[in-house]
């Protein structure tokens, strides 16, 4: 364990040097940040020694746990043997192939060739040039509009961050790249109407599609692009309506679906992709994250055999690629991470347990005066934290409520993330029932701190 003055002293290195990802720099500096140094399976410690349930695996990563040595020996082993080598100039190594076979025995029958890449933002930004170089190629050069969702999360590079909804991002000086629409989220929640069913509400969403596609000329767009539950954006899980509806929308006017797998991949839904849950034929999965549950960076892009025929028939070269494509320590890593899933029959088994556990301690909490709805698919789950539950009517200031539930989880031993004021949990695949009841106490206590600061805020 990390003493009290390493930890100051950490703070103020941390403070000093490093800035962080996706923060307010201001007050991360004023208040320091909190400094975790070790995890094992379902948990983490802090520099205190506090242990802490990590019900965010990571960030959607760590699906096998945390310190799993066979992990670490897969990549010791593959490093002792080859460290790295490129996989440009007609080069290959073992890991990437083996890898390949076996992404394309897990993805859905048409996807099987991989292009690689070490985070989910690059495995997009791939599929962004894949998709308008295979309209080049097929003679539709006009083809270029990708189309997503307002509250898509697909990466923060340029290409991935305008292919994202998110206006904030959007906001920053960089021009946002040409060529990208956003419809509407299919979040009943949010945007169902007043006595809308969510069937109907389902239909509607994936109606905003076709809508955008006769607006903007079915001539002009190369793909529709979604996570096929978004994540980031809130843990919003479509109607059962939706995706049939956007399936036959994309078919109609023979548009590419890319399905964006970076969190739904690997398990989360009990499917190897969440692609296979909802029975969707994308033309192309992005992953990245879970495919070595985070312990070392790896994503890429599975291909439909049509995208890949375009690219044989032609002799030119597809100018893209990233000197860690297909890096041989990640794919050894992912290729043992996959056998641990197997193994231990971790993707079934959220289906006949952990997914289920999730939505009972969920629901354990849908009529507590905070909560408006709670949600889950598979071991995705959500809160909403609201000021009156009959109007859906949420806090002034969206974001702060969210801010002081996720501080008081995080005080109870518990780490849930706050979007806005949507509470989110991605628990990794290992939980067992102790795990279950203990994020129920922890839940519990936070969610009655949380009102009581807030309690004159709340509807009577
Ligand atoms: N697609 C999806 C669906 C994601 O969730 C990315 C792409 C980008 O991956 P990289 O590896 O480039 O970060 C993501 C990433 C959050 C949070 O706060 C979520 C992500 C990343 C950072 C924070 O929920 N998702």
């Amino acid at each position: 364990m990390t003493n009290q003055y390493q930890t100051t002293q950490l703070r103020e290195l941390d403070a000093l040097h490093h800035l962080h990802p996706f923060s307010t720099h201001s007050s991360l500096r004023a208040g320091g940040a909190r400094v975790i140094v070790r995890g094992d399976g379902p948990y983490v410690w802090d520099s205190e020694g506090n242990r802490i349930l990590d019900g965010m695996s990571g960030l959607w990563t760590a699906n096998v746990g945390h310190s799993r040595r066979e992990l670490a020996e897969a990549a010791y082993e593959q490093m002792m043997e080859l460290p790295f080598y490129n996989t440009f100039f007609r080069t290959t190594h073992p890991p990437v192939a083996t890898l390949s076979r076996k992404l394309a025995e897990l993805a859905p029958d048409n996807l099987n060739q991989v292009f690689y890449g070490s985070s989910g933002s690059e495995s997009n930004d791939t599929a962004i040039r894949l998709i308008r170089h295979y309209w080049v190629l097929k003679g539709e050069p006009k083809r270029r509009i990708i189309i997503s969702r307002k509250s898509a999360y697909h990466g923060s590079t340029i290409a991935a961050a305008s292919m994202s909804g998110m206006a904030h991002m959007h906001a920053h000086s960089y021009p946002v790249y040409e060529g990208f629409r956003h419809i509407m989220d299919p979040y009943w929640y949010g945007e169902g109407a007043d006595g809308e069913s969510l069937e109907a509400f389902g239909l509607r969403a994936a109606r905003a599609l076709e809508d955008e596609i006769l607006k903007v000329g079915p001539e002009n767009v190369a793909a529709f692009a979604a996570e096929p539950v978004q994540g980031a954006g809130g843990v919003k899980i479509p109607p059962d309506t939706y995706w049939p509806e956007v399936q036959r929308i994309v078919d109609k006017y023979g548009i590419l679906l890319l399905a964006d797998e970076v969190i739904t991949g690997f398990g989360r839904l009990g499917t190897w992709f969440a692609s296979q849950y909802y029975g969707v034929r994308p033309n192309l999965i992005t992953f990245a994250k879970a495919v070595t549950s985070g312990y070392i960076p790896l994503s890429g892009v599975i291909v439909d055999d049509k995208i890949v025929a375009a690219l044989m028939a032609h002799n030119d070269d597809f100018n893209h690629g990233y000197t860690f494509s297909g890096h041989p320590v990640a794919c050894a890593v992912a290729l043992k991470n996959i056998e641990i899933m197997e193994q231990e029959r971790l993707v079934p088994r959220v289906k006949e347990f952990t997914g289920p556990a999730l939505a009972n301690v969920l629901a354990k909490f849908k009529d507590h005066p905070l909560v408006g709805e709670v949600r889950s698919i598979g071991l995705l789950g959500a809160m909403e934290l609201v000021a009156d539950k009959r109007p859906r009517r949420r806090f002034a200031d969206p974001g702060r409520v969210g801010l002081i539930c996720r501080d008081h989880f995080f005080r109870e031993g518990f780490i849930m993330r706050a979007v806005f004021d949507t509470m989110v949990t991605a628990p990794p695949l290992i939980w067992t029932q102790t795990q279950f009841d203990e994020a129920e106490a922890a839940i519990g206590r936070a969610l009655d701190l949380t009102l009581a600061d807030v309690a004159g805020e709340i509807a009577a």
